[in-house]
């Protein structure tokens, strides 16, 4: 029997040539002699695409025919990264397409780095979440990832004179093969205006809210498939568009150019991504941006909810929505309005259903980043939840006051709106009181969150709190970022690992044998090699591949200390410079990551960082010993050139500031060790690679507490340690920037008479170690055990691990298998 395999779905290498052939004829409109890299990408994703749909349409349709209980995962930042390599993997048809592509005169892996990545996250968050959507397509879970479709996602950073400078990331110009618009789903979304109240026919009071303008937003899906399983769940992100029927009929007849103006008013509001991992204080756009998809998403579950048949009685038996973060947080508020003016449910039954349907994480414990929104502002944009949030503060007090008769302050400190002087809605207060559960992102900051932020919530709703300590997913920061280590596990161990994270453990019972180790160093030593060439290529540096690669990258802030890792650089500097003969490990220190643009304090560090490389990497007295490396545009994809390169890891937070870190994980899953302080997830990687196998040090967070309140003086850490005054005062030369004294004063004042993230404090404890980890890396037989521990132990950090928490601890759900139909 002849078997034809269809262009759409066939894999073998002939079917599929031809549909990579056929797809740049007709969606690229292009034949070979024309077309340019960026066709052949589009064509082979699209032809990637078309084994996909299969299995999406495949998953939907089971999901509505069984009525399944939908996790609805609600972030305003998604990182999702590169689809094309990741979606090969988790087909399993990299080794296919490869050949495919090489039969047509391509070259894969040229094609993959042709991607534009979708960068609608600042960091940790936004890439969380990211790793979230693969673990749940993965294990199987029903899902949808809402979010924001900004036409501009995180701005491309550019390095001028050692300065970053911020370019507009136009990700979607070239178009997005990856997403579905889906305008028949569109929703209005309502803001301004003012409420009245009524009698219905039945009598019943009621609120209706008569807006000042209404925008429309539409769904645009992209599929996230498992990994190896026929589960593709969809991400739904919104873009808002005018309301052509409001705006051009009704109001503005004859008013064309008000008419304009409100249709572009109405698509700002999703053009761009703050670029800011803490709240700007009053930007009513970005409150727009965030009830905007909240409510988009709140009435899509809805609309799929009563499709199929339903009340809303049993919402919160079909959906669990998760709030990443206060950013989505109105939607307590947002659901209880649906619920009462827009579906007449009474109060106690809405707050039932929405208590339910709720769960809350937090991400931070830094107060300066708490969302609140100023009354006058929150009022104006959204009057009917503003009433609704003084009806939900007034019935929680009643509560709080039975609780502590007669105490004001237990009242001031709960309540939903912060009355201390100028009035502002709380909303981690909301979420709080909303949400069935609240969970912190690693163990010790779960509980610095009972102690500290929330301390007063824990008390009253102790049975609220848990915590999921954070995880990333395998398959990305392992499969598809380090596929040379992948392939030496996979050899030893076989594969069930990357579906089963634990598993590599059985990678210490290789340890003992010495050829595994030399392979293991062999691959570490091609990948730093692949690194080593990228930096040459984009900056001219030349760095050996046999020099310790000390890694540092993450968004830049005071409080993850990029700064105190320039300390140590200068100091081993200045000893050289001292001893020119001094036998020292070489290392290769490099650094990446963007700064909010308005954040001069972390612009300057940035600055610092170039000029310190700057003389370090010229001084033939240095020769090879230290290089100094920034790299520009720190992203997802170059997170996956990153990771697998690298020896040490900087975790060197001040403890108790880092609510977990997720770099660390995908640090130690490739390999590296990590130097690191007391703080988040790091607390928990050493606990599961073993305290010798971790350069830990610094001050804990009780140590940090009990200096602050003996009044810290960072001058006398200054004034009594030679080393540490020695590299202060060369930065104050102007020995880094051509003789300007002045340019980093700032920063350097900042040290010496605040110093609020304890830099000086931890700075001896910090040399002390990087001692230990230089002379533990001439040891290279030992270095190698460590690290092959590292990555045999990380079973708990995989986020099929957080994911399965989330569905036991919280959303109440489990797997749903896709059987193929054909
Ligand atoms: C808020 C309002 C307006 C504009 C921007 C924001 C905002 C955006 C991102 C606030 C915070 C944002 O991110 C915080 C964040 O990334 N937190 C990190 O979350 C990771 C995942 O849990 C943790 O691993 C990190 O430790 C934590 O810093």
């Amino acid at each position: 029997q002849i078997q034809i395999e269809d262009d759409r779905t066939g894999l073998s290498i002939e079917t599929l040539r031809r549909a990579i052939a056929d797809n740049l004829f007709y969606i690229q409109g292009k034949f070979p002699a024309i077309a340019t890299k960026h066709d052949y990408y589009m064509a082979l994703a699209y032809t990637v695409r078309d084994r996909l749909l299969h299995r999406w349409l495949n998953t939907l349709e089971v999901y509505l025919k069984q009525d399944v209980k939908l996790v609805c995962y609600l972030s305003a930042e998604y990182l999702v990264g590169p689809h094309l390599v990741n979606n090969l993997i988790n087909l399993g048809i990299y080794e296919q397409i490869r050949q495919a592509v090489e039969e047509s005169g391509l070259n894969l892996q040229q094609l993959i780095n042709t991607e534009e990545e979708p960068g609608l996250g600042n960091g940790g968050l936004g890439r969380l979440a990211s790793c979230y959507m693969d673990s749940l397509a993965s294990l199987e879970i029903p899902a949808i990832g809402y979010g924001i479709r900004y036409e501009f996602g995180i701005f491309d950073q550019e390095i001028k004179d050692g300065w970053q400078v911020e370019i507009t990331d136009k990700w979607l110009q070239d178009g997005n093969p990856w997403e579905i618009a889906r305008p028949e789903a569109a929703v209005s979304v309502k803001f301004g205006g003012h409420t009245e109240s009524y009698l219905d026919d039945q009598g019943n009071y009621r609120v209706r809210w008569l807006p000042e303008y209404i925008v429309k937003g539409i769904p645009y899906d992209t599929p996230i498939l498992g990994y190896k399983v026929n589960t593709a769940n969809s991400m739904r992100l919104w873009t808002s568009e005018a309301c052509e029927s409001f705006d051009f009929q009704r109001f503005n007849v004859g008013d064309y150019y008000g008419a304009v103006d409100r249709k572009v008013f109405s698509e700002n509001l999703t053009k761009v991504l703050y670029p800011n991992d803490e709240p700007i204080k009053g930007k009513e756009l970005r409150l727009q941006q965030q009830y905007f998809f909240v409510s988009c998403s709140l009435q899509d579950m809805i609309r799929i909810h009563l499709n199929e048949g339903n009340t809303l009685d049993n919402f919160a038996e079909k959906f669990a929505v998760q709030l990443n973060d206060t950013h989505p947080s109105i939607g307590v508020a947002e659901l209880m309005r649906l619920l009462i003016d827009v579906h007449y449910y009474p109060w106690e039954k809405a707050w039932e259903i929405t208590e339910k349907t709720f769960g809350f994480t937090n991400h931070t414990l830094l107060p300066e980043a708490l969302e609140r929104w100023p009354l006058g502002l929150f009022g104006h944009l959204l009057p009917r939840h503003l009433e609704i949030i003084y009806e939900i503060n007034k019935r929680f007090l009643d509560q709080v006051r039975l609780k502590y008769p007669g105490n004001n302050e237990k009242l001031s400190s709960l309540s939903l709106i912060d009355e201390r002087g100028d009035k502002y809605v709380r909303m981690a207060h909301l979420a709080c009181v909303g949400s069935h559960k609240i969970n912190g992102v690693a163990q010790l900051h779960s509980e610095l969150l009972k102690k500290t932020l929330l301390k007063d919530f824990y008390e009253l709703l102790p049975e609220k709190f848990t915590n999921v300590t954070n995880g990333v997913t395998p398959r990305r920061w392992m499969v598809v970022s380090n596929p040379e280590l992948s392939q030496l596990i996979s050899s030893k161990i076989g594969e069930n690992w990357i579906k089963n994270l634990d598993e590599l453990r059985k990678l210490e019972g290789f340890i003992d044998d010495g050829g595994f180790r030399q392979q293991w160093r062999e691959v570490k030593r091609k990948v730093k090699q692949d690194l080593a060439q990228y930096i040459h290529d984009k900056l001219g540096i030349i760095v050996s591949p046999d020099s310790l690669f000390d890694v540092q990258v993450k968004r830049l802030h005071e409080y993850k200390r990029q700064h105190l890792n320039v300390l140590h650089i200068i100091t081993l500097y200045n000893r050289i410079k001292q001893n020119p003969n001094l036998d020292i490990t070489p290392r290769t220190f490099i650094f990446g990551g963007k700064a909010a643009p308005g954040y001069h304090q972390a612009k300057l560090i940035i600055k610092l960082i170039n000029s310190v490389g700057d003389i370090v990497n010229h001084d033939p007295e240095i020769g090879e010993r230290l290089k100094v490396v920034f790299l520009p545009d720190y992203n997802v994809t170059l997170g996956q050139r990153v990771y697998p390169a690298a020896d040490l890891s900087e975790q060197i937070s001040t403890a108790g500031k880092e609510a977990s870190g997720t770099g660390n994980m995908k640090f130690s899953l490739n390999g590296a060790l990590t130097i690191g302080t007391f703080d988040g997830a790091n607390i928990e990687i050493r606990e599961e690679v073993g305290e010798e196998n971790f350069f830990l040090f610094g001050l804990k967070t009780e140590e940090i507490d009990q200096l602050r309140a003996q009044g810290y003086n960072p001058q006398d850490y200054y004034n009594s340690n030679p080393e540490l005054k020695a590299a202060i005062d060369l930065i104050n030369s102007g020995f880094f920037s051509h003789g300007d004294g002045g340019l980093f004063q700032l920063l350097i004042n900042s040290l010496l008479y605040l110093d609020h993230y304890l830099l000086f404090a931890d700075y001896q404890s910090y040399l002390d170690c990087q001692e230990r980890v230089s002379q533990a890396y001439k040891d290279q037989e030992h270095w190698t055990r460590m690290s092959i521990l590292n990555t045999a132990r990380m079973g708990k950090f995989s986020s099929d691990r957080s994911i399965r928490e989330y569905c036991d601890k919280i959303w109440n759900t489990s797997p749903v298998p896709i059987q193929m139909k054909d």
